[in-house]
């Protein structure tokens, strides 16, 4: 009785699931294989294929917030993804001066102090020189990540809390509080470090948990809408207003300034675009739009 109900259950799931979202052609800039890298413009990128995943935590997550429900997104393009986080190398290769005060003493370490017109102004500089090298397709561009392309990337192909599992250590990743579903110890440097210093994600993702936290493109949605390759990033009409009547960008995967927990690949987070931190930096996709 009970395989025949849970046979039942799961029919059922399947008859409620739309249509998977036809994938879009292949590009020649294509990856081959989730995880590869190239380089572009100094750029070392990795590869996130076009696919499906559930976005958000399911209500059984431990410190699970409000926003993050979940909603099933298909990418129907694959994109690359930085690495690392934007480097203070990367932004001095292209830009006179860094946008604020530095995050360490030397060029691996994070870009900090960047507010969001000038973490895009860096993707669309970035995109220019690389357009005229040679070194990127006409087609493709340098951006901030959206909040789908971000998780998706950030999750790898996995459904647990973080990409390392249901927890996540100090040697994991650059965070300062407790870990999160563990006791395992490790260094509490309060402070940006050099990026790359920490295991990847299984695409290769360094500091993708912990370390700077990410600019996204979005607006900040309470709801975050799902669906086929959902682009928040012209949608103020809908987003969340703040207490003083501002709206807020979005911005990903907790910081060195944080516990464990804010470090799970579901945590929403939201910033005025104006404003700048020490703890807050970028990391680019490279797309075709
Ligand atoms: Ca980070």
């Amino acid at each position: 009785m009970k395989r025949f109900v849970v046979l039942l259950a799961l029919t059922g799931c399947q008859a409620d699931k739309p249509a998977p979202a036809p994938l879009d052609a292949a590009d020649p800039f294509d990856g081959a294989n989730a995880g590869d890298g190239r380089e572009v413009a100094g750029m070392k990128l990795r590869w996130c294929p076009a696919g499906t995943f559930v976005m958000g935590s399911p209500a059984s997550e431990p410190e699970r917030r409000p926003f993050e429900h979940q909603s099933e997104v298909a990418l129907t393009r694959g994109f690359w993804i930085g690495e690392c986080e934007v480097t203070q190398g990367n932004w001095k290769r292209l830009l006179d001066k860094l946008p604020g005060d530095t995050t360490g003493a030397g060029d691996d370490f994070p870009i900090g102090w960047v507010n969001f017109a000038e973490a895009e102004d860096f993707c669309a500089k970035l995109t220019a020189a690389a357009h005229a090298s040679g070194a990127l397709p006409a087609n493709w561009e340098f951006r901030l990540p959206t909040e789908a392309q971000w998780e998706y990337a950030c999750r790898a192909g996995t459904t647990t809390a973080t990409s390392f599992g249901d927890s996540i250590s100090r040697k994991q990743a650059n965070f300062k509080g407790p870990p999160y579903g563990t006791t395992e110890d490790g260094p509490s440097l309060d402070r940006a470090t050099r990026a790359g210093s920490y295991p990847p994600n299984p695409w290769g993702l360094r500091d993708i948990h912990g370390n700077a936290c990410e600019w996204c493109r979005d607006w900040y949605h309470d709801r975050y809408p799902g669906g086929v390759n959902p682009d928040l990033h012209d949608a103020k009409a809908t987003a969340a207003k703040n207490d003083d009547g501002t709206y807020s960008r979005s911005r990903r995967g907790g910081t060195w300034a944080d516990p464990g927990w804010p470090n799970r690949s579901a945590f929403r987070q939201r910033f005025e675009p104006e404003r700048k931190a020490d703890h807050i930096g970028m990391r680019v996709v490279v797309v075709r739009p």
